[in-house]
């Protein structure tokens, strides 16, 4: 699968991408036999990277490739292109995990940082869908199914104690994408950073509020920490509605490559922000009062169903395919440790709920002070009516990270999401 020499990477614009891809037999079978007659366009709106899709007579690939620097900031932020490595490692035990949920790998080479995938046809970004109102029937069920298994597979509830070692040394090196989560999630939207943005000038007051919320700050340097320092599973890293794609029958999960050994919370809660903003913005889509009603109703649902099944399909796992070092069954013999056992999985269950609600909240905050923003809020023009869902978001993401303890059950969750929606907050400028 892999390739080239060390030191030949270069960044392949139409012409070449054709060339290349006319040497790889096993990808000229699936496009066709006319390499000149193939139609490559690029299609990447990401914050980092070259995305082609290619199609010929017989069918269609997509070709994905790191460039050496953030593509949404331009070359003077370089950027390792090992992370193409640590992606098709991630998308390789993903579809090991849960098949069918990410998308087949055609093809691979290390040193041009470049990966060929099935094409993923007619799915859209999900994000594009919420947008529109759309609703997705499969979305809770393979969601979850998705988080379950990879997470609770690569965890030392599954794995020996080796192992689970040897899994987080194959994604260490992945730090610089790790930094990435570390300065935009946790840090910058707390303090005053070159690339901070936002809604100026009616959230000016709330983002200076946001620099001296010391109780904030406490609580998102807990989450940090929390992020840097407990490998307890392969993480996808970056799990928002941008990074999966949707039919009204299909889901998959792309793009991982941000995945390391992190605290499982941080995925679960990526998921559930981005439903919560989708829920928020919704307000600035609408064009008559009302009408996205039965769309909001499903996200709130969806929200529920989410962490619900999640936390159902992890245990059931736990209850029968737990093979790993951690909670030796030796320890919990008979019927009284069987329910001891049953008591302790039910606590750490709410001790993740309670570490995935906090991320979810620090992923909310990244997108509307940070430099990264979502299409969510950024696709409503007026810029008033935009401030006001992100500060309905902004408020309960507060919540959730200070007064994480009033949050026991994700009903709690939403309720609060409920009640903000007709809130207007007060605006400065
Ligand atoms: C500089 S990269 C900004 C963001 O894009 C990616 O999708 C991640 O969310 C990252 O934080
Ligand atoms: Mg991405």
């Amino acid at each position: 699968m892999t390739g080239s020499r060390a030191g030949d990477y270069r960044i392949l614009h139409e012409a070449a991408l054709r060339d290349y891809l006319a040497g790889l037999p096993e990808i000229v079978a699936l496009l066709g036999p006319e390499p000149v007659s193939w139609s490559i366009s690029e299609v990447g709106d990401g914050n980092l990277n070259l995305v082609f899709i290619v199609k010929g007579d017989r069918g269609g690939v997509a070709v994905k490739q790191a460039l050496p620097y953030v593509r949404l900031v331009g070359e003077s932020w370089p950027l390792p292109l090992s992370r193409a490595h640590y992606e098709y490692l991630a998308l390789s035990r993903q579809a090991g995990l849960a098949p069918s949920l990410v998308p087949a790998l055609l093809h691979h080479n290390e040193t041009l940082a470049l990966t060929v995938m099935e094409l993923l046809e007619p799915h859209i970004i999900m994000r594009k869908g919420l947008v529109a109102g759309a609703q997705y029937p499969r979305f809770a069920d393979d969601i979850t199914t998705f988080m379950a298994r990879t997470l609770f597979f690569t965890s030392d509830l599954a794995l020996t104690a080796a192992a689970k070692k040897d899994a987080i040394a194959a994604f260490a090196g992945n730090h610089a994408l790790c930094k990435i989560t570390e300065d935009l999630i946790f840090t910058d939207p707390y303090r005053i950073a070159e690339q901070n943005r936002w809604t100026a000038p009616y959230l000016d007051a709330l983002a200076a509020d946001l620099r001296e919320d010391m109780e904030l700050h406490v609580a998102v340097s807990r989450l940090k920490l929390k992020f840097m320092a407990s490998p307890e599973a392969l993480l996808h890293g970056d799990l928002h509605t941008g990074s999966i794609m949707v039919t009204m029958s299909q889901t998959r999960v792309i793009d991982p490559e941000f995945a390391f050994y992190g605290p499982m919370g941080f995925d679960v809660g990526a998921v559930l922000a981005n439903l919560l903003m989708a829920y928020f913005a919704s307000a600035g889509h609408e064009r008559a009062p009302g009408e996205r009603q039965a769309f909001e109703a499903w996200v709130l649902e969806t929200v529920e169903q989410v962490w619900n099944e999640f936390a159902r399909k992890f245990l059931d796992l736990w209850r029968s395919e737990a093979r790993g070092d951690a909670y030796p069954a030796s320890l919990f013999p008979g019927e009284k440790g069987a329910a001891r056992l049953e008591i302790e999985r039910l606590a750490y269950m709410q001790r993740l709920f309670t570490d995935t609600i906090g991320f979810a909240a620090a992923k909310t905050i990244r997108r509307i002070f940070g430099l990264a923003h979502n299409i969510d809020f950024e696709l409503i023009e007026d810029l008033e009516r935009r401030a006001v869902s992100e500060a309905r978001a902004v408020r309960l993401a507060r919540e959730m990270m200070v007064e994480t303890a009033a949050f026991r059950t994700i009903a709690d969750v939403t309720a609060a999401a409920r009640k903000l929606r007709p809130w207007m907050p007060e605006l400065s400028g």
